[in-house]
Order: structure tokens, then C-alpha cells, then sequence
């Protein structure tokens, strides 16, 4: 996968090396990066063992990182004031059960360390790391995959860990898990791992079988607009949990491993046995899987603008059945496709965040003030909408700045 390797630099890789030398006084040894995602199609199917479609963008977390003689590991960043300092052999000692006494986004490089000292012999030199991104935080377009893959990449080059990228994905989901206590799945690590230019990642969550699929968003003459609604969500409080725990029950009452095991032909039986509540959780799932099946056919067979009505069906599936849409989500997707969007659905975990819309060229300035004027009529805080391209995933800024 050639172009994961080379990432081109940009501001953000400029702040990390002039971050880097303001908070430690020295000069990096390098810089690596990492995407954030959209996700495509497939929500809420990762850890329930499924499937799901998402590609990296060409918003990126830059780490200047550089060894330090003795084993203490400090992480600054652009987020924040402070510069915090941890001696690596702490590190099992904070996480999981007193992550609490580290500040929040300290917890996700600090996360990733600790998920690769399981993986080094001994305790490793310490490590600098400054921190600078340009991908949206909250907007649910994973600005924390991309935390922990670029300080992932850089760790497992200078403790020479020999990592491969499927292992610094479940290190980034243990560190996501674990340390920053979301429980999440693997979608986004893996997607901002692996990410290609023009491709989105298919993958099985259960084997971790990844394929490339073509996108041809450009050659289609088509624009990928992401809403951000500016509507913040966390995974690591309510909501993201609860759904979590209503399919586990799902699976455990159809007497199933996962909701993987289900197919749509399962679902009068659900209906029959499950809570109301349970059972459109499951049905989500369920439907989303095949839908996730059926856009990889589609697209590879007809092209990006024959995907509109999976999309759409996907949004709807996700407001009705798992109850995860905000009304700024719905109005920024039925605006969209009112001014002329091929497919439009909310991305990511939901509960606020972005949606995207498919969008031809020639109509991207009339989605764009339709949708802001919707917004405002609304009430709501005017949306930040621009075009995302898919691109290559994490990997070592070659092109010096
Ligand atoms: C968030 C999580 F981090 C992912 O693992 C995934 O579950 C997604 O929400 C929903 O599809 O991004």
C-alpha cells in the first residue's frame, strides 16, 4: 500500500514540529500522521461483529515525536495549555482504573503507549510527542483514531515494535477502550490505518479481512459534502453504551455469538421474542449489514450514483430503529436531498456530529446554502459543510516543510 506511506505535510504537520520545539526546547526526530474517517455506510454494525464501509479523509493528526533518554513519556498539544508527564512504567497503573487522573486528551496519546508497552520487551526509551490536527473534533469523523494512529505509528517505528497495521488498529481500539473509556469497535482505527486514496476500506469486523473499493467520487462528477451539525457527542458518556448493551441482549436472547449471526429472514422471529425497544435495535443491525453488502455490490458494479437510495435508507434505519439521529442531523439529510444530493445520511456514532451528503458538482453551492438556510430557520447553530476526498491512511511525512 504505497500511498499510506507518504502523507503530504500540511499546517497541521508545521504546528506539531514548531509545537514540538516550544514545549520540549529540541527538534523531532519525525513526523508521522493519520486520518480521520467518514464512514460511508455501516454504522453501529463494528462490534457486533459486522460489516462496514468507511474511507479516510484528507484531515489529518500530525505527531512530532522524538525519544528521550530516560523512560518518562510527555505529550503536548495544540488543544491545550499543558504539557503532561508520565513516567512510562506508571502508565499500567493509570489505565483503565484511574484514567480519571489524567486530563481528557491526554488520554488518548498516553492511551496508545500504554496499549504498545504490552507489545515491547522491557520498558522503552521515553518519548516526546507533540500533538497538532485539523480534523473536526465531535464532528464524529474520528479525530481520536487519528490521535491514536499517528502516535501509534511513530511509537512502533522508534521502539521498533514491528507492528503491522491491523495490530496498531486493536491497540488503538484497546487504547480507546480502555484508557479513554469509550467502547467503541474497530471501524476507525482500521480506516485511518488503512486508508487509500479514492478507495473506502470493506471490512469484516469479525475476521478483519479488509478489501480496497473503488470510490470514483471525482470521475462521477461528484463532491462527498460532510454537514457538520457543530451538535458535540461523545462516545465515552450514555448514549453510544446504552446501544451497545441493547444489541449484546439482542444477540444473547436470539441465542446468537453476535448480531453478525442474524439475517433478515431472522427477524420475524425477533419480533416475536424481543422487546419492541430490542428488537429495532437488532433490526438496525441486521439491515445494516445487508445494506453494507449491497452498497459494496453496487458500487462496484454501477458507480457512486447508484448508492443514493442505500444511503438514505441507512439514515432512516438509524433515526427509527436505533433512535441515534438528532433533529439537526435529519435537517441537514432531507435538506440536502431536497436541493438535489444523489444520497445523504449521518455519519459516525451519532447523537450529533456530522452527516454526509453525495453531491454532483454543479449543485455543491446549492446544497451548501440550502442546507445553511434551513439551519437557520431552525434555530440551529449554522452548520460547517465542506468537501472531503478519500486518502491514503497513517504514515511517516515524508515531504519535509
Ligand atoms: C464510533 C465508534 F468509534 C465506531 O467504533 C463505530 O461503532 C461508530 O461509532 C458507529 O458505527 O465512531
Amino acid at each position: 500500500m504505497s500511498d499510506t506511506a507518504a502523507s503530504a505535510a500540511s499546517a497541521a504537520s508545521a504546528d506539531a514540529a514548531e509545537l514540538f520545539a516550544a514545549a520540549f526546547a529540541a527538534a523531532p526526530s519525525g513526523l508521522w500522521s493519520a486520518p480521520g474517517r467518514v464512514n460511508l455506510i455501516g454504522e453501529h454494525t463494528d462490534y457486533n461483529d459486522g460489516f462496514v464501509l468507511p474511507f479516510a479523509i484528507d484531515h489529518r493528526t500530525h505527531a512530532a515525536v522524538a525519544l528521550r533518554a530516560d523512560a518518562r513519556v510527555r505529550v503536548a498539544s495544540t488543544f491545550a495549555e499543558e504539557t503532561v508527564e508520565v513516567p512510562l512504567v506508571e502508565l499500567n497503573d493509570l489505565f483503565p482504573s484511574r484514567r480519571d487522573e489524567i486530563v481528557e486528551w491526554a488520554r488518548y496519546p498516553l492511551g496508545i503507549a500504554w496499549a504498545l508497552l504490552a507489545h515491547a520487551e522491557g520498558i522503552p526509551a521515553g518519548a516526546d510527542i507533540a500533538i497538532a490536527s485539523d480534523v473536526p473534533v465531535g464532528a464524529g469523523l474520528s479525530s481520536s483514531a487519528a490521535i491514536e494512529g499517528a502516535v501509534a505509528m511513530a511509537l512502533n517505528e522508534l521502539w521498533e515494535l514491528g507492528l503491522s497495521r491491523r495490530e496498531l488498529a486493536i491497540a488503538g481500539r484497546r487504547a480507546e477502550n480502555d484508557a479513554v473509556g469509550a467502547p467503541t469497535g474497530i471501524m476507525d482505527q482500521m480506516a485511518s490505518m488503512l486508508g487509500q486514496s479514492d478507495a473506502a476500506t470493506f471490512l469484516d469486523c469479525r475476521s478483519l479481512q479488509t478489501q480496497s473499493v473503488p470510490l470514483g467520487f471525482a470521475a462521477a462528477g461528484l463532491e462527498l459534502l460532510v454537514m457538520d451539525t457543530r451538535v458535540k457527542h461523545q462516545h465515552s458518556t450514555g448514549g453510544y453504551g446504552e446501544r451497545r448493551a441493547s444489541c449484546e441482549l439482542g444477540a444473547a436472547t436470539m441465542g446468537v455469538s453476535s448480531l453478525r449471526d442474524l439475517v433478515v429472514d431472522d427477524l420475524a422471529r425477533a419480533e416475536d421474542i424481543l422487546d419492541d425497544v430490542t428488537f429495532r435495535r437488532v433490526r438496525h443491525v441486521v439491515t445494516e449489514n445487508e445494506r453494507v453488502l449491497d452498497t459494496v455490490e453496487v458500487l462496484r458494479a454501477r458507480g457512486p450514483l447508484a448508492i443514493g437510495a442505500l444511503l438514505l435508507d441507512s439514515h432512516a434505519s438509524m433515526r427509527d430503529d436505533f433512535e441515534i439521529s438528532v433533529p439537526e442531523l435529519d435537517t441537514a439529510v432531507a435538506t440536502s436531498m431536497a436541493a438535489g444530493a444523489i444520497g445523504a445520511r449521518m455519519t459516525g456514532g451519532g447523537f450529533g456530529g456530522a452527516a454526509i451528503a453525495l453531491v454532483r458538482h454543479e449543485d455543491v453551492t446549492a446544497v451548501t446554502e440550502a442546507v445553511t438556510v434551513a439551519f437557520a430557520e431552525a434555530g440551529f447553530a449554522p452548520p460547517h459543510i465542506f468537501a472531503v476526498h478519500p486518502s491514503a491512511g497513517a504514515g511517516r511525512v515524508t515531504s519535509a516543510h
